[in-house]
């Protein structure tokens, strides 16, 4: 048997099944996976929403208010 006969069989396995030409997984970063991320204006995740506009920074610290309080007229 053959080593070179079994050759093209690899390659077509490694292209279907992705990852044997060093696709390392990259770890999946997402906004807020690090303290601050939901407040340093950038696109952590590069998924085009900024801070607490990603669903990621849901229910962060940074983004604690779900109403926009500011037009609270209760001068006190
Ligand atoms: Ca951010
Ligand atoms: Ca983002
Ligand atoms: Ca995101």
């Amino acid at each position: 048997m053959s080593t070179l006969r079994l050759l093209p069989l690899i390659v077509l396995a490694c292209s279907i099944g992705s990852g044997c030409f060093g696709e390392e997984e990259e770890e999946v970063e997402f906004e807020g996976d690090a303290p601050g991320e939901c407040s340093d204006g950038a696109d952590n995740d590069r998924d085009g929403l900024f801070d607490c506009d990603d669903d990621d920074c849901e229910g962060s610290d940074d983004c604690d208010d779900p109403e926009d309080v500011s037009d609270d007229d209760t001068g006190d």
